[in-house]
């Protein structure tokens, strides 16, 4: 049941029911859950699940893997600690929204955080730093090859684990999502999907390409997922890149050479044709462009670092410019009102502060419950 723990009025039994086993048969059409006649979304969540909901597994109709991994982020680490600094902020979150209405009415979960890629991160974070430190692996340093073998161990271990959670909840029915951890954090989750929706296309909004060739010596580095997914997942169709401003030559070149398999939105051309003014560059003309380069069934990656940086300042790699928060709500919703399915999303890079601030986690938080609202919308989970 997506019912929110309140303090005021007792929860009915059946919503605290606990499940956690996995519906194990496949279902047709997803139900939207019951909901108890005395919930009311407004109340104060004092609920462990995700926005204070209490929806099990076994109930809900998405559920968000958490990768709390972070081994190469070159700049700073800290988004290992994205997922539970997000469950924390979404409690904080106010349910009713005026782009989707009730969001969490539709059921949707979060699996607990796996304490074994967290160590799992820890280990591999601690042999890659001597590497990012000198800048990258330095050939015939024995030391160096023996901690890319180490981390990149890590990471393969990593997109098995996230690959088998997917597996698991898409043969029950379910639609799946993450929360990173660094960008290396989906692939696993991305190679499940575009087997399952051979042509899958992929919406990143990122500040960065990530179409680098194995980043400091690092194969699954978070600047190297859509090289990874361009390159060793041939069933991914396409590639649509927004608000890219960071970049080095050859991941232009890689855009330029990929036939149209790729297409990037740079930041600056975003902002030039907003400059030039006209009806060609109102952001509803824009996010219509964008979205009409997809097709019909859509993933979604969404890196904090595309917002513009007061929106994630303890990002590991922020950049100046970016997309504002109203911005990408605007797209979301163009892209929810198009006709076309969006069959999972992750959401990563998403870091507190090293002193606790949580103005990243409640950044990321709104975000995670709008990517919530786009894909149910289009899977027919929220009506109108
Ligand atoms: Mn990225």
């Amino acid at each position: 049941m997506p019912t929110r723990s309140r303090s005021k009025l007792p929860s009915t039994s059946s919503s605290t029911t606990k499940t956690t086993s996995r519906k194990s048969a496949a279902r047709n059409a997803p139900a939207i859950p019951a909901i108890p006649a005395n919930f009311d979304p407004d109340a104060a969540a004092t609920g462990d699940g995700l926005f204070g909901l209490t929806t099990t597994v076994a109930e809900a109709n998405l559920v968000v893997i958490p990768v709390p991994f972070d081994a190469t982020t070159s700049y700073r680490p800290g988004t290992a600690a994205g997922p539970a600094a997000v469950l924390e902020a979404s409690k904080q979150v106010d349910l009713e929204d005026l782009q989707y209405g009730a969001i969490w009415r539709a059921g949707f979960t979060m699996l607990p955080i796996p304490r074994e890629i967290a160590a799992l991160s820890k280990k591999a974070r601690a042999a890659a730093e001597p590497v990012i430190a000198a800048g990258g692996a330095e050939e015939g340093n024995r030391a160096h090859a023996k901690a890319l073998a180490a981390v990149n161990a890590a990471s393969a271990r990593v997109n098995a684990h996230v690959a088998k959670e997917a597996r698991a909840i898409l043969d029950s029915g379910a639609i799946p999502a993450l929360l990173g951890g660094d960008h290396a954090s989906p692939f696993g989750l991305i190679a499940e999907l575009a087997e399952r929706h051979p042509g899958l296309g992929v919406l990143q909004i990122d500040a960065h390409a990530d179409l680098r060739d194995a980043f400091e010596g690092f194969s699954f580095s978070h600047a190297s997922i859509f090289h990874n997914v361009m390159t060793r997942l041939p069933k991914v169709g396409k590639l649509v890149q927004v608000g890219i401003r960071d970049f080095g030559s050859r991941e232009r070149a890689f855009v330029e050479q990929s036939k149209g398999r790729v297409e990037c939105f740079y930041d600056q051309h975003l902002r030039d044709r907003a400059f030039a003014g006209g009806a060609r560059g109102s952001w509803n003309a824009i996010s219509k462009d964008i979205v009409k380069r997809l097709p019909r069934d859509v993933y979604i990656s969404f890196d904090i670092d595309g917002l513009t940086p007061e929106h994630c300042p303890n990002t590991g790699t922020p950049v100046p410019g970016g997309l504002t928060f109203p911005e990408v709500c605007h797209l979301l919703e163009v892209l929810a009102k198009s006709g076309k399915r969006v069959v999972g999303f992750d959401l990563c890079e998403v870091a507190p502060g090293a002193r606790g601030e949580d103005w990243n986690a409640n950044v990321g938080a709104r975000i995670l419950y709008k990517l919530l609202g786009c894909t149910l919308r289009t899977r027919g989970l929220l009506g109108g």
